[in-house]
């Protein structure tokens, strides 16, 4: 794309800003995160939106997607992506009333309108307001995360910035759908919810979950109060009839009602007390911030994630969207191998990918895979490309609208098939960063020595450090996390977060396989106690940060 200089003859001005570069601008696992006042430093936000504009390569007349899950800051971010957009020659944006688009309706849309790629502003499950997060992300033109080459060259870009281009706009009136054009920019405030319902609509039977929910099958959704209360309220409520009373924290609030907008057990204690008691749903389910991820809870437990991924690609051929089965299915790296028992009963390949839904995208673009899923709570399909909680939650819903079945007969009957792959994750959060960054090299260059530290009963298979080649674009990602599996089917991993904003978060994730039917009904934390103790040992937790219990168990 031609640069700001060359564009004289627009209407507006172009204002050019010298300032000093940030060093910090270095996106993680999913887009630059970073606290409110981060952000709103002077210059801070329109020197990592022009790192990016010089990273691209953007024809003329390119169109972009412009949306965010509603968090403080969003309106604000909106304006200024606009006009340095504009700035950059981009001609046409395509922007969700009221600046909201879910991460996943987001990706739909740029797919779907042929844009070059777009700007997806939220901190996903991480708190909003003030004193919360924000986030930026951008996405290609297949509607996926920009690949690590991309990011790479953001940060780059962003380190040695001089100087960014903004036009002089006034502020965009975004609460009306239609298009205006305006200083030769075309801007287009499209409905959030419509194109995403519409596909979806292409996926799921939704006679079937109609006439379910009609008859007595009961879903509860809790919105936790982010972008997904509008979709929720135009398909659960408005295409599905379910009961107003079910659709829980439904109108998305800037600061997420001060809450912490995660689907986990944690974060969401009500639905797991609700599924408890004598009067459970039969299906509860949650979406975090930007409804991408989701929560799946039966009468009387969650379902693991992990668990969640096996099952969809077991009874994938109940669901219309997906009739013909999966070519493949793709899972990340701490994710169980649950899903790996039943790629290889189907007969269809099942991948391992590093952490983080862009790894993903390669091999939903060459249809080498249907469908994947991480173990933090997200799940998807190749219907657009990134994670999706409300098509997750359907997919539940269809399973037991078709089949009659309850969710636990689901597990069950699962499991006894398969084996039970039982899991969980325990999150540190470290607070001094070199700390935990001591403590990871040194697990890591101790791994040859695993074997030598293991009770009697465990004897090490694999102990390294996961690097993933990509087999479409060949491209190599080292230092993925530390793998520990042992021949019993039980695995240890270890992680660093790449999405906080303060301190460090140590992820161990857990997983222990128990063919034995009558051992598939225990108590995970119980099951799980022996082998988080020894990946505490191992990698000396306590000695190291003080820590002698983890700060989460999810
Ligand atoms: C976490 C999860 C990862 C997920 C990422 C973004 O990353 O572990 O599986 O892809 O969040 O999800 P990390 O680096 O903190 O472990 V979302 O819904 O926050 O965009
Ligand atoms: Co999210």
């Amino acid at each position: 794309m031609s640069s700001p200089d060359n564009q004289a003859d627009l209407p507006f001005r172009i204002r050019h800003v010298d300032c000093a570069a940030f060093g910090d601008q270095k996106p993680g696992t999913a887009g630059l995160r970073k606290k409110v006042a981060v952000f709103s430093q002077a210059h801070y936000l329109e020197t990592y939106i022009q790192a990016v504009f010089e990273s691209l390569d953007l024809t003329s007349g390119s169109a972009l997607v412009i949306g965010g899950d509603g968090r403080y800051y969003n309106d604000t971010a909106i304006q200024t992506i606009i006009a340095i957009a504009a700035a950059h020659g981009v001609r046409h944006l395509i922007i969700g009333r009221n600046g909201l688009l879910s991460t996943p309706a987001a990706s739909n849309l740029i797919r779907q309108r042929g844009a070059a790629g777009g700007f997806i502003l939220t901190a996903s499950h991480n708190p909003g307001g003030p004193d919360g997060d924000f986030g930026i992300k951008y996405n290609i033109a297949n509607g996926g995360q920009a690949p690590e080459s991309l990011t790479d060259a953001f940060f780059t870009n962003s380190s040695k910035l001089r100087r960014y281009s903004i036009a002089e706009l006034p502020d965009i009136d975004l609460s009306k759908e239609g298009v205006t054009v305006a200083n030769g920019l075309t801007i287009e405030i499209v409905d959030p919810v419509s194109d995403y319902s519409t596909l979806l609509q292409s996926l799921f039977d939704f006679d079937c979950m109609r006439d379910g929910i009609r008859n007595g099958l009961s879903l509860r959704f809790d919105a936790m109060h982010g972008i997904t209360g509008i979709y929720a309220s135009t398909i659960f409520s408005g295409l599905l009839d379910l009961p107003a009373e079910q659709l829980l924290n439904a109108v998305p609030l800037p600061d997420f009602g001060g809450g912490h907008p995660d689907p986990n057990p944690v974060d969401a204690p009500e639905l797991i007390s609700a599924a408890l008691g004598s009067a459970s749903p039969d299906l509860l389910a949650a979406s975090d911030g930007d409804g991408d991820r989701n929560m799946i809870v039966v009468p009387g437990q969650m379902v693991s994630p992990c668990d969640s991924l096996a099952i969809l690609l077991a009874n994938a051929a109940r669901i219309p969207g997906y009739k013909d089965g999966m070519a493949g299915v793709a899972r990340s790296m701490p994710t169980s191998q649950a899903a790996d028992r039943v790629a290889a009963k189907l007969g269809v390949p099942c991948y391992e990918t590093p952490t983080g839904w862009r790894f993903f995208c390669n091999l939903l673009d060459t249809g080498d895979i249907g469908l994947c899923g991480e173990e933090s709570f997200g799940t998807g399909s190749d219907h657009v490309r990134e994670k999706d909680g409300m098509w997750a939650v359907l997919f539940w819903l269809n399973l037991l609208a078709t089949t009659g079945k309850s969710g636990n007969e689901i597990l069950e009957s699962h499991w006894s098939e398969f084996g039970r792959d039982y899991y969980q994750r325990y999150d540190y959060f470290i607070a001094d960063t070199d700390a935990a960054a001591g403590l990871f090299s040194s697990l890591k260059q101790n791994l040859d020595k695993t074997g030598s530290r293991l009770p009697a009963d465990k004897t090490l298979q694999l102990a390294d450090s996961f690097t993933y080649h990509d087999p479409v674009d060949h491209s190599i990602s080292e230092n993925q996390g530390l793998r520990l599996a042992f021949e019993d089917g039980s695995r240890i991993v270890y992680r660093l977060s790449g999405t906080g904003t303060s301190g460090a978060t140590l992820r161990v994730y857990l997983q222990h396989y128990e063919q034995d039917m009558k051992r598939h009904a225990l108590d995970p934390h119980e099951v799980l106690k022996p082998i988080g103790e020894l990946a505490a040992g191992l990698a000396d937790i306590e000695r190291l940060t003080g820590l002698s219990q983890p700060t989460a168990v999810i």
